[in-house]
């Protein structure tokens, strides 16, 4: 049996992640390792967050933060939010962990003593404007192969490509947008064309590969390989371990690859554990590597990492890199920072992680991009809920009420559970050939028999008419729903353990389904509900504001008002013509304000917050129609508005340019 190392793409700690995220490579990567820790395999699933990289220093400028408060921040977020996924890995790391430090740095000496990686004197771009050398994601401009205009100086998004810098037209500062000047500075190069040849052979093997990576691969190795810098003028970033090289930085995507191997390896580094295991995972030639990741990745985990691993020797190249394409949202691309797309904390904040699972493993861009809606999702729910919901619910219910909670003494119906097995059977085929979206579908169809052999079997009569034949039916759709709890386990693993929960079944294999689990005797416990149908317009929740607790109690103390009683009231912009003091009050002034119309006397209680001179010519907020009162003597025809809270009492400020008489509504 063969070992396995599996890992997902790490996300930048730059912000939350998305549903898109999720979709491309870190549900497909849980569904399949799931899977196949069901079989029996060895198999390790490791990632982290990737946290240097100009995407960090971006955000950390953004908020006004240091780059390492950024990825604390979103370290635990991304972790959380995954593990409250359901996303099983074993390690999840961080790349500013020094022992990923120490294992870049080692891995870019070795190449330098092999002759993979020379240093060059090289053009970059300096903006003059900012006083910094700009790397790749701050400057922007035209793709030099597809033309989009809003290409970055690493990659083009739109077609793909791997850019640099000083290949895109038009080039501008991400950060002011003047145009940048050239400048001379060194930097270490990884050679690739080295690799060329050995790549060209290797990826030939690769025949089983998805066509959508495979092409990709080819469209790169057609335009020929180039030598491409692997360190950058940066500060914050994985040092490059030479003297002469102070003030750069290894170029992220260098590292970030080797963070997968750095990972494996602390997860070995803890308490308890081998130290030296994570070879078997990296360098035995028994161990298959299979890397789950999203398009625009692929360059980097198919020829850049396979080239590295390559020349480093002793190390196992990527069995597989089953890559998906994109999930869109209504036909635009997720975007945090585009605020499109929703999170996936967001997400869980209101709802359950399963029907999600689900949602995406139906709909997943595995070989195309699929596009993501509320609707979607919503029917997705709803199938759960009346297919293999309803299944469950109605044969536990029925056992609980006629037969006592108990597996009724009889043989299950071998027909059906042999379906099961023949169903597994498929599904393992597709699990293992990476297609998950057909697997989903193949389970489901299961569930739907299910409900079809109830209806059949009819045992709400068969209970009175042949009891032995009642007897019969429930065992085996008891069974079946074992079997389900089995197969679905990988996508939605949350029900399904709530569904051996309800059956009275531990952690089941793989194997387990399509075979007699439940015995005569076997005593369930109660039925839950599994899943909770979607009504429209649930998804409204997602876009009401998340009220802190503190506000939440601070219940608004006054009724509330009529819009056309609200506009009874006449506010006007005023300007204070002259301010006095009232006899005897300690508090109040005596105010002229020109509103326009007139010139009104208003009493104010701005005494000990205002002198008069601060007062005198002031723009002010004024409530003209309330009725006059008399304080202090003096009849007041109005009110001043202003602030008052814990800081102090303050008038409000009209904008500049608003005149006296200006209606304020
Ligand atoms: N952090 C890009 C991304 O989040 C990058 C992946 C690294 S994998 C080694 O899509
Ligand atoms: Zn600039």
């Amino acid at each position: 049996m063969s070992r396995y190392m599996v890992t997902s793409a790490l996300p930048y700690a730059n912000g939350p992640k998305h549903l898109g995220h999720l979709a491309g490579a870190y549900l497909p990567a849980d569904i399949y390792v799931r899977y196949m820790r069901m079989c029996g395999h060895d198999i390790l699933f490791c990632s982290g967050t990737d946290e240097y990289g100009v995407p960090i220093t971006i955000a950390a400028e953004k908020m006004g933060i240091t780059p390492m408060e950024v990825v604390d921040k979103f370290h635990s977020v991304i972790a959380d939010d995954f593990r409250r996924f359901g996303i099983s890995f074993d390690n999840f790391s961080r790349t500013t962990r020094p022992e990923h430090k120490e294992f870049a740095q080692s891995v870019f000496l070795e190449l330098l003593k092999k002759g993979h990686i020379v240093p060059k004197d090289m053009k970059q771009l300096y903006c003059s404007d900012c006083r910094r050398y700009l790397p790749d994601r701050y400057i922007n401009g035209t793709c030099p192969k597809c033309g989009s205009e809003d290409a970055r100086g690493d990659q083009c998004e739109s077609c793909g490509t791997w850019t640099e810098p000083f290949e895109l037209l038009d080039p501008k500062c991400g950060i002011c947008g003047a145009a940048p000047e050239t400048r001379e500075t060194r930097h270490w190069f990884l050679l690739l064309d080295h690799f060329q040849e050995w790549l060209e052979g290797w990826l030939g093997g690769q025949s089983d590969w998805k066509t959508n990576v495979l092409k990709y691969c080819y469209s790169w190795l057609g335009d020929g390989l180039r030598e491409r810098a692997i360190t950058r003028d940066l500060s914050w970033g994985v040092p490059v371990p030479l003297e002469e090289a102070k003030g750069k930085v290894l170029y992220v995507w260098f590292e970030a690859v080797l963070g997968y191997i750095s990972s494996t390896r602390e997860y070995f580094a803890k308490a308890g554990k081998d130290p030296g295991e994570w070879k078997k995972y990296w360098q035995d030639p028994d161990a298959r590597l299979v890397q789950f990741i999203g398009k625009d990745n692929i360059v980097f985990h198919c020829i850049i990492e396979p080239s590295i691993l390559h020349a480093l020797g002793n190390f196992s190249l990527p069995w597989n890199v089953p890559a998906n394409e994109y999930l869109n949202i209504s036909g635009q691309k997720f975007s945090t920072s585009r605020g499109t797309g929703i999170g996936m904390g967001e997400y869980l904040n209101h709802f359950d992680p399963d029907p999600m699972r689900y949602a995406l493993a139906v709909n997943a861009p595995e070989s195309r991009d699929s596009d993501f809606s509320w609707t979607e999702y919503q029917s997705r729910n709803n199938e759960l809920a009346d297919v293999l919901g309803n299944f469950i619910n109605r044969t536990l219910k029925f056992t609980e009420s006629k037969f006592e909670g108990s597996v009724p003494a009889a043989d299950p119906d071998m027909v059906l559970l042999n379906k099961a097995l023949e169903t597994a059977e498929e599904i393992a085929a597709l699990m293992e050939s990476f297609k998950f979206k057909k697997a989903i579908c193949v389970a489901m169809e299961l569930a739907r028999e299910g409900n079809r052999y109830f209806d059949t079997a009819k045992p709400w009569k068969s209970l009175k008419t042949d009891p032995d034949q009642c007897g019969v039916t429930v065992a085996t759709c008891l069974n079946l729903c074992a079997s389900l709890a089995v197969i679905f386990e990988p996508f939605i693993p949350f029900s399904t353990e709530k569904i051996r929960r309800m059956l009275g079944l531990g952690e089941l294999k793989w194997s387990d389904a399509g075979t007699v689990l439940l015995k005569p005797g076997h005593k369930l416990n109660n039925a839950e509900i599994l899943f909770r149908k979607l009504e429209d317009g649930f998804e409204k929740v997602l876009d009401m504001p998340e009220v802190p607790v503190e506000a939440q109690q601070k219940e608004p103390e006054k009724p509330q008002v009529d819009f056309e009683d609200f506009m009874k009231i006449e506010f006007k912009i005023g300007r204070i013509l002259s301010v006095e003091d009232i006899k005897k009050a300690r508090k109040l002034y005596k105010i002229e304000v020109d509103t326009g119309d007139k010139v009104r006397t208003v009493v104010a209680g701005m005494k000990k917050h205002y002198t008069r001179e601060e007062l005198q010519g002031r723009l002010v907020a004024v409530v003209c129609n309330l009725k006059p009162a008399k304080l202090c003597g003096v009849m007041s025809h109005g009110m001043l508005m202003a602030s008052d809270g814990e800081s102090g009492v303050f008038l409000l400020e009209p904008g500049a340019g608003a005149k006296p008489g200006d209606t304020i509504r």
